[in-house]
């Protein structure tokens, strides 16, 4: 047995993300006691309508996410317990709500900082409906071996060391968070552990008291003994100590308050709970609650390090007297299963790679790109050329290189609106489309005839100086098995009207004395296709192919350098329709060649 919370508890949780990971820490708790989830809704108008993904043991349970209290009990009918994780100003909206809903009858609030009169408002309306308020800034509850609401009892080991996993025979009540785990663990160090804890809050008034909580215990079999921590402030351990005295109890009693040292410390000084306010040396102070529980009967220890050894010499009466029997610890207890990452950690398993990447790493706390910090080449004055080097192929580019490289982009990076990249952004500018989806729109344009030859080119290129073909058999070969050549003609240069941005890269690569045997070809075939049709020229793509091929890059990235360069144009194209804010562009009939059917009659549906 236990209080308050059971095998039978159902939860709705009130909140955000707060009250996600308190499920998360309850979904822990449930599956150390191999129990299935007792969170079965939680309520959160902005997210009505999605479902949180709590993990159970190695999978995920989604549990649905309603705007009222009343929709997750009409969906729920078996939830019976609410549990607050809403911020101070809505937090007694929050519990009204759910204390006046029928099917709740115990409502734990974690919330800090709730105004006073919202605590006592809180408090009495639960009792008038004959329902239980804790908190209002309580850790939670927990019943060993049958329910935990909210965080309290700390992490997974914490729950297996403090041995929650089963009942033992001590009651717990206390008004501070973190001391509620460790007196758990007390209990199951020095007994044999809890059957319920009762994080009551440090509040000045707390909705439930210590005295409303103890009658629970002295009504539950299976609780022998409570352990209640208080603190200087208020008067809840003397009314504790007041029913204790009032007539035999079955419950042992135990008590310690916190606070001795407020008599050493100037006077008003304040203290962590809102409830801790009060009380020097006379009533309400940590020395008149502490002589109050003595007189009543209960166990005091003299000091907070004696506590365990009080807990034991309890334990060992009630062993004594036959109440209780030492415990049976199973033989095997659950663990929680390993994150892939803890345990590989741990070396516990290998993992499959999904993917190889040889070119770069982002562990550490900068990009290195085939190895190299990006921070120390832009130091050391490397430029972006360097970058694709690096990346495209795997090595450090020279300083003549780059300088190659960087001129292929100035000269490739944008050629005007009409040609097919260019346009297709700026009919996707135009119909409003985002930047992305429209540079993505025009670098699809980027094909066998558009900008994407220069693979293509610098492949047979290098085809032909590799099995020293003349042009003429080269030509030859393209006819037979391939088609246009690639790298070759324009559809508005020509020789009468050359294209300056050819001459200008084979200008500049000739005037650095390197072998260009790749520029050389090319250059032989354009005399010959030329000559044939004057469009027939060397184009720019083919240029860039050849060029690229004779400083070693790999044939497989040729086409990336126009597509990088190009990208710095469609971006520019998609910034200016935006700048003048284009209207949607529709064909004019006049463009239209109508080649289709004239208007005609449907013949019937046979
Ligand atoms: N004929 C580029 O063609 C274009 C031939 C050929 C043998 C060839 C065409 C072509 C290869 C692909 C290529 C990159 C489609 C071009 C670029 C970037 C740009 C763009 C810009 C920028 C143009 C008419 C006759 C036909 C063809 C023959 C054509 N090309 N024969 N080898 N390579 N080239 N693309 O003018 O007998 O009449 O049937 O496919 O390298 O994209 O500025 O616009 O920076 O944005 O439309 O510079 O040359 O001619 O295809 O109607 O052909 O010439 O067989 O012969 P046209 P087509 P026939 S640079």
């Amino acid at each position: 047995m236990s209080i308050l919370a059971n095998k039978d508890t159902r939860v709705v949780i009130q909140g955000g993300q707060a009250g996600v990971n308190a499920a998360r820490r309850m979904a822990e708790f449930c599956y150390l006691i191999k129990r299935p989830l007792n969170v079965e809704a939680f309520v959160y108008p902005p997210d009505a309508g999605k479902t949180n993904e709590i993990p159970y043991g190695s999978g995920l349970i989604a549990i649905p996410v309603y705007k009222t209290i009343a929709e997750a009990t009409k969906h729920h009918p078996t939830i019976n317990t609410s549990l607050v994780y809403i911020g101070a100003d809505r937090a007694m909206k929050g519990g009204m709500e759910a204390l006046d809903d029928p099917h709740i009858k115990l409502v734990s609030m974690i919330t800090e900082g709730v105004p006073e009169k919202d605590s006592k408002l809180l408090g009495a309306h639960a009792r008038k409906l004959g329902k239980v308020f804790n908190g209002p800034s309580s850790i939670g509850i927990i019943s060993a071996g049958a329910c935990r609401l909210g965080v309290i009892g700390g992490a997974f080991d914490n729950l297996v060391l403090s041995k929650l996993y089963r009942e033992g025979s001590f009651g717990v009540i206390t008004k501070s968070g973190g001391l509620s785990n460790e007196i758990i663990w007390i209990c199951s160090q020095f007994a044999d552990g809890i059957t319920t804890a009762i994080g009551i809050g440090g509040d000045a008034y707390p909705g439930t008291d210590y005295v409303s909580y103890l009658e629970m215990f002295e009504n539950d079999p299976q609780t022998k003994s409570v352990v209640i921590v208080g603190e200087m402030g208020g008067d809840l351990e003397e009314r504790a100590a007041e029913w204790y005295g009032a007539k035999k109890r079955r419950i042992k009693l135990i008590g310690v308050v916190s606070g001795f040292c407020q008599e050493s410390l100037p006077k008003g000084m304040k203290f962590g709970h809102a409830g801790a306010k009060e009380g020097m040396k006379g009533e309400g102070s940590a020395r008149s609650k502490s002589d109050a529980l003595k007189k009543s009967g209960a166990l005091v220890p003299p000091t907070f390090g004696a506590l365990g050894p009080a807990i034991k010499e309890t334990y060992q009466e009630l062993l004594k007297s036959g109440q209780v029997k030492e415990p049976v610890e199973p033989a095997v207890l659950p663990r929680l299963p390993k994150s892939i990452e803890e345990a590989m950690k741990a070396d516990e398993v290998m993992v499959a790679p999904l993917i190889r990447t040889t070119i770069s790493d982002d562990r550490g706390d900068e990009p290195c790109y085939d190895g190299y910090p990006a921070s120390e080449l832009i130091n050391k004055g490397y430029e972006i050329p360097h970058v694709v080097g690096l990346l495209w192929d795997k090595r450090l580019i020279s300083k003549q290189e780059a300088e190659i490289i960087k001129r292929i982009m100035m000269l490739s990076a944008d050629h005007g609106p009409c040609v097919s990249g260019a346009y297709a952004t700026i009919l996707a500018a135009c119909a409003g489309i985002g930047l992305s989806q429209s540079v993505a729109a025009g670098l699809i344009m980027i094909g066998p005839r558009f900008g994407g030859a220069v693979t293509d080119a610098g492949r047979y290129f290098k085809y032909a100086v590799d099995n020293k073909m003349a042009v003429d058999e080269f030509l030859a070969h393209m006819k037979k098995n391939v088609g246009p050549v690639p790298g070759i003609g324009h559809r508005v240069k020509s020789l009468r009207n050359p294209d300056k941005r050819v001459k200008e890269l084979v200008g500049y690569v000739k005037s650095l004395n390197i072998k260009t045997p790749c520029l050389d070809f090319a250059l032989e075939v354009e005399k010959v296709t030329a000559a044939k049709k004057d469009n027939l020229i060397l184009n720019v793509d083919g240029t860039m192919a050849a060029v690229l091929v004779d400083i070693g890059f790999p044939i497989d990235s040729l086409n990336g350098f126009f597509i990088l360069s190009r990208t710095i144009g469609l971006i520019g194209h998609w910034v200016d329709q935006k700048r003048q804010d284009s209207r949607l562009i529709r064909l004019f009939d006049y463009l239209v060649n109508y080649a289709a059917p004239k208007r005609r009659e449907v013949p019937p549906l046979k």
